[in-house]
Formats: C-alpha cells, sequence, structure tokens
C-alpha cells in the first residue's frame, strides 16, 4: 500500500480524487515518468511501460510555495510546476517514478536543479540551436543514453521493437490530435478554442493512449456533423490564432475572454496546439534517430536561431484564415519575450493582419485590463 501526502485530509474532492486515481495505477503496477515539455521523446517512455504524465503547472495557486525558494520574477509556469511539487499537492509528481525533463529554457533547467533534490530527475542536454552537425549527433546520444537511464531507474529493458510499436502508437495519436485541430479549419469553426485547450490538457492524464486516440476521433467525427447541420453557410466570427509561450495557465483570463467578447480561436501556434503533432517520427529508420530528429524540430524560442516557428506561423495563418493574431507572453519569458519583435513585423507587415501582445502572468489581478484590451483589438478588426 502507498502512502498519500501528510496533509491529504484538507485537499479538495476533486485533488483527492487525483490522488487515489494515480495511488490505484501506481499499486496496479504503473510506473509513471513526469514530464514538463514538447521536447520529451515520450515514445521512450511508452517503450519502457512507463506512462508518461505531464507535470507543468498552471495554476497560480502552488506559486507562494515556489516564492519561498525561486525568486519572485520568474516564469509563472516555472513556479507553478516547482510548487506544485515542493507543496505535494500535485498527485502526478507525487507519484511519478521519476521526472525527465530537457535543458530548455535557464529558469527551467535551473529548477530541475531544485527538483532533483525532491525526486530523481533526468535532465536531457537539449542543443541551443539545431544548425550544426553536432546538434543532431549531441540530441541522438542523449536518445541512447535516456533509454539506459529509463532502463536503470525503472528496471525494465527497452528494445528496438518496443520503441518502433511506442512511435507508431504516437503517431497515430498525432494523426487524431492534427485532425481534432484541423476542425478549426472550417468556416465558420464549430470548435471553441477553449474546448481546444481543456481536451489536449485533459487528455494528457489519460493513461491508455489507444482510449484517448478513439475519444480525439469520435468528438472530431461529432464536430464534423455538426458543422455540416449548423454552421455550414453562417458568418464567421472573427478568427484568432494564438502565439507564444503555452496557454494552458491563462485559459480562463485570455483564452475565455478572447471568445466571450465576440471572436472565435481557430488555432494555437505554441504548444498547446499542432506545433508537435503535424510532424511525426519517421517509422522506417533507425528508431533514436528518427526520435531526435523529429523532436529537435520542435520551433520553440528556446532554439537559436528559430525561422521554423515564422514558417509555421504563416501555414497556420493562411491554413486556418486568421484574421489576426494574439501572443500571449508569460512573465519572464525572456525568449518568447524577444522573438515577439520577429512575431509582431511579420503578421503586421508581411501578413498585413493585426497582431496584439499580451504580457501576463498566472495571477487575475490584470483580468479586467486584459479584457479591455482584448476588446480594443476586436474593435480593430471588425472595422
Ligand atoms: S517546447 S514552449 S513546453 S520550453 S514560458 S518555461 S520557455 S520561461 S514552456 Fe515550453 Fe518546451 Fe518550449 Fe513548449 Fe521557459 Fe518561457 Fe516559461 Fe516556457
Amino acid at each position: 500500500m502507498l502512502n498519500l501526502p501528510e496533509n491529504f485530509q484538507s485537499y479538495s474532492e476533486a485533488r483527492q480524487q487525483g490522488f487515489m486515481r494515480m495511488k490505484g495505477l501506481k499499486e496496479n503496477g504503473k510506473m509513471v515518468v513526469g514530464t514538463f515539455c514538447t521536447y520529451t521523446p515520450t515514445e521512450l517512455i511508452l517503450a519502457a511501460g512507463a506512462v508518461p504524465v505531464g507535470l507543468c503547472g498552471v495554476s497560480d495557486e502552488p506559486i507562494p510555495f515556489a516564492e519561498k525558494i525561486l525568486p519572485k520574477n520568474l516564469c509563472p509556469l516555472i513556479k507553478s510546476s516547482y510548487g506544485f511539487a515542493v507543496s505535494d499537492t500535485c498527485p502526478y509528481f507525487y507519484f511519478s517514478d521519476m521526472i525527465l525533463a530537457e535543458t530548455t529554457c535557464d529558469g527551467k533547467k535551473k529548477m530541475y536543479e531544485l527538483l532533483n533534490e525532491l525526486k530523481y530527475t533526468h535532465v536531457m542536454q537539449l542543443p541551443p540551436g539545431r544548425n550544426s552537425e553536432m546538434a543532431l549527433e549531441g540530441w541522438h546520444s542523449e536518445m541512447l543514453r535516456l533509454k539506459e537511464v529509463l532502463e536503470e531507474q525503472l528496471g525494465t529493458v527497452i528494445t528496438d521493437e518496443d520503441v518502433r510499436q511506442a512511435i507508431r502508437l504516437k503517431n497515430r495519436e498525432r494523426k487524431a490530435t492534427l485532425d481534432f485541430f484541423e476542425i478549426g479549419r472550417l468556416k465558420p469553426t464549430p470548435l471553441s478554442g477553449y474546448e481546444v485547450s481543456t481536451v489536449i490538457d485533459t487528455n494528457s492524464f489519460l493513461f491508455d493512449t489507444e482510449e484517448k486516440i478513439s475519444l480525439l476521433e469520435n468528438r472530431t467525427a461529432q464536430l464534423r456533423k455538426d458543422y455540416e447541420e449548423n454552421f455550414a453557410g453562417k458568418p464567421s466570427r472573427p478568427r484568432i490564432l494564438i502565439t507564444g509561450c503555452p496557454s494552458s495557465g491563462v485559459r480562463e483570463k485570455i483564452i475565455r475572454q478572447i471568445e466571450e467578447l465576440g471572436a472565435d480561436i481557430v488555432g494555437f501556434e505554441n504548444c498547446c496546439g499542432p506545433r508537435a503533432q503535424k510532424d511525426t517520427v519517421d517509422e522506417n529508420k533507425d528508431p533514436y534517430l528518427a526520435l531526435a530528429e523529429k523532436y529537435l524540430r520542435v520551433n520553440c524560442s528556446v532554439m537559436s536561431p528559430n525561422p521554423g516557428r515564422i514558417e509555421a506561423m504563416e501555414e497556420m495563418i493562411e491554413d486556418y484564415q486568421a484574421d489576426g493574431v494574439i501572443e500571449v507572453i508569460l512573465q519572464a519569458c525572456h525568449t518568447f519575450a524577444i522573438e515577439s519583435d520577429r512575431v509582431k513585423k511579420f503578421v503586421t507587415t508581411e501578413k498585413n493582419l493585426p497582431y496584439l501582445c499580451l504580457e501576463t502572468d498566472y495571477s487575475q489581478t490584470d483580468t479586467g485590463q486584459i479584457g479591455t484590451r482584448i476588446s480594443a483589438f476586436l474593435e480593430i478588426l471588425q472595422g
């Protein structure tokens, strides 16, 4: 029998249920690997017979715990993630057998050093750019090293066939996720950005990939039917593409507000959207090399240079017929903040579309001010 945290009785019912669910999973012999990033090769976790679970903090609730140790002027996603871990309030961290992380932004990689004091954290050395041959070589050797670490930590053996099977399964999941996202291309869209954001987050806590695939396929089919019956031929509201930092932690404050104020969020050019789904893993080459190639192509601002993000944005603006772009920058995220100038120029001068940048954190203090700025932006779009 596994123990629960000391404060378990003081937790909300929903949180207690999360703990009990994870406890049940672990007591049935499942191993759990906590992850934080789109660069994580989850195929290797599946190949090890374990389940990957996302640990990115999306709430400001545990931030005071984090701020006892971390600087206040740090990205809220990092503080929230660490705060959940250090306060024993996240069932997924609490029951993880190990943590798998990568050297992405400075804040995250230094936070992982502290996380390692709480639970074994393996940090993959992600190259800071992808253009040199050394980048791919180094990242490939990190994949091979990860195999050894997972075998050692989880007491298992990973065969090449296990990895190939996991690659095929994840590629199917990517296809189902992409098909779901691409409902946003329909005009008018029958799918809200709020739903996209919620479904993707909820799915990351489903541990059966086949179940995830079938839920996504069913919802996509329903939405297509809904479009044919209720939306086709009707006028469209202004169509917004979201870009920038991950937006799950500002779902209520920004995503919901944009849609309540009269626009449709049709796509996410960030880690909550098709960024990692469009690009599958090559099933016909050495699996470790194929994984290294795929994950090195993720267009995050931590890569320097990062031209692929602008290319992906151009494609999304066209494919999703966006009328405007809203960029979300989490406070103290330097890489996205610096890249935003390039994004703004691209959107406004090359695509001739309105652009709005919202810099924020996870608190509710600027909700009204953000609403005012969104309203003014939508007036420009409509005018
Ligand atoms: S691949 S976006 S999930 S690193 S917002 S913690 S970058 S200071 S979350 Fe990210 Fe991976 Fe990139 Fe995606 Fe740092 Fe910026 Fe905070 Fe960030």
